[in-house]
């Protein structure tokens, strides 16, 4: 048996309740983003790579509501209290300086960071854009790798860009996010997980080139090829502005410096052999798993293309264990989510997201999906790790306004 799908929908009615008993009037709008699975191209955005990650149904809400004066009022169902600051004291608090916390709470500096990086990228001396009451419910659920970050970051950009008529387009809307979430909230991500919300379409993944940002809708029929895709949960939180995220990200620098390129992007699977003469094992093995997964990343456009979803369990079986061998970014946990479905059958799984925790994902026939969800709760039962949260998803349409 699948677990309870996180609940769609519920945070409409979540975030307006809450707007309603901050301010005791309606909201002028709501805008929604969803959260992201990656189907495949893992820790390659910030090299410059390729990407193909699809928006999930489940969203986050941003209920927001106009102000007479030029206060920002933040409010979620995450803490219980509300944080309001001026809109000209944004330019005070951000950026946060590297190694210290934001000057507010955490979940308030993703909301806050994203109007600040708007600002930012909207200077003009004219007088501040007027104030604003922002209610936030989410039914992504957070710190499982699927990127509840970037849905309240789109949420809330999707929103401030149609109340202050800045009228830029998802990918600017897209770079907000980013910049809120490394400069604000002290995060080092990529770009992939804020493309994905703002850009996600029905039953398509999007391909992404890091570098370029250009995009290109991948038709992914999950549902018409029979098939399903199951999210695994293991419930092991994970943070990206701590550790292991960063330390993957300067091996990889490192690497791009001994090779005397911009970036990983630039080798090729042909230079390997080269690189591992020039450095130490472990950065080696960091850019082999970039390298190869760029790879991966077009030859799975490839035959999605050309054979469609089934054809591509073998390259999100590859994938999974370059991140477990070479970029070692997976968990006892993940790994046995993985295993324990492709042996029940599935046609490919992988560990999604930044890994050192979150979830994996499986491609399984339809039919198969009650099987494979308990032989995957059976394997976490004998290892005495807690039950996952098992739940099919299907590739859904990415940030816009609800009402
Ligand atoms: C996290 C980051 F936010 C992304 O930018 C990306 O690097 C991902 O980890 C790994 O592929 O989701």
């Amino acid at each position: 048996m699948t677990g309870r799908a996180p609940q769609e929908g519920g945070a409409r009615d979540a975030a307006r309740a809450l707007f309603v008993d901050l301010t005791g009037r309606e909201p002028d709008g709501l805008w929604s983003a969803p959260g992201r699975v990656n189907l495949i191209g893992e820790h390659t955005d910030y090299n410059d790579g390729f990407v193909l990650p699809f928006a999930i149904p489940q969203r986050t809400v941003a209920a927001v509501g106009r102000r007479e004066d030029d206060r920002i009022r933040v409010r979620s169902t995450f803490a219980a209290d509300a944080v309001e600051v001026g809109i000209g004291e944004l330019d005070d608090l951000f950026p946060t300086r590297e190694g210290q916390e934001p000057g507010v709470p955490e979940w308030a500096a993703y909301p806050l960071g994203v109007a600040w990086a708007l600002r930012q990228a909207t200077d003009s001396p004219g007088p501040l854009p007027g104030g604003v009451d922002i209610a936030i419910a989410s039914d992504v659920p957070v710190g499982a790798g699927l990127s509840s970050s970037a849905a309240i970051e789109g949420a809330t950009a999707s929103a401030l860009d149609a109340l202050w008529d800045t009228g830029l387009d998802g990918a600017a809307l897209a770079r907000i996010g980013r910049r809120a979430e490394n400069e604000a909230v002290g995060a080092p991500t990529g770009i992939m997980d804020q493309m994905a919300s703002m850009l996600g379409e029905p039953d398509a993944a999007i391909f992404l080139d890091c570098r370029s940002l250009e995009t290109r809708v991948v038709p992914l029929p999950v549902a018409a090829s029979g098939l399903a895709i199951l999210v695994m949960d293991t419930h092991v939180k994970h943070a990206h502005s701590t550790g292991g995220y960063r330390e993957r990200r300067a091996s990889c620098e490192l690497g791009a410096r001994i090779m005397g390129v911009p970036a990983l992007r630039d080798l090729s699977v042909a230079d390997l052999p080269r690189a591992q003469e020039r450095m130490d094992d472990v950065t080696f093995r960091r850019v082999r798993h970039i390298v190869t997964e760029n790879q991966r990343v077009l030859d799975t456009v490839r035959l999605l293309d050309e054979r469609g979803v089934r054809a591509i369990g073998d390259l999100l079986v590859a994938s999974h264990a370059s991140m477990r061998d070479d970029f070692e970014i997976s968990t006892p946990e993940l790994d046995t989510a993985v295993d324990a479905a492709l042996a029940a059958g599935a046609l490919g799984a992988r560990m999604t997201g930044g890994g050192f925790g979150g979830a994996a994902i499986a491609v399984v026939e339809q039919e198969a999906v009650g099987t494979v969800s308990q032989a995957v709760n059976a394997a976490f039962a004998a290892a005495g790790f807690a039950t996952p949260l098992l739940f099919p998803v299907t590739p859904s349409a990415g940030a816009h306004r609800d009402a």
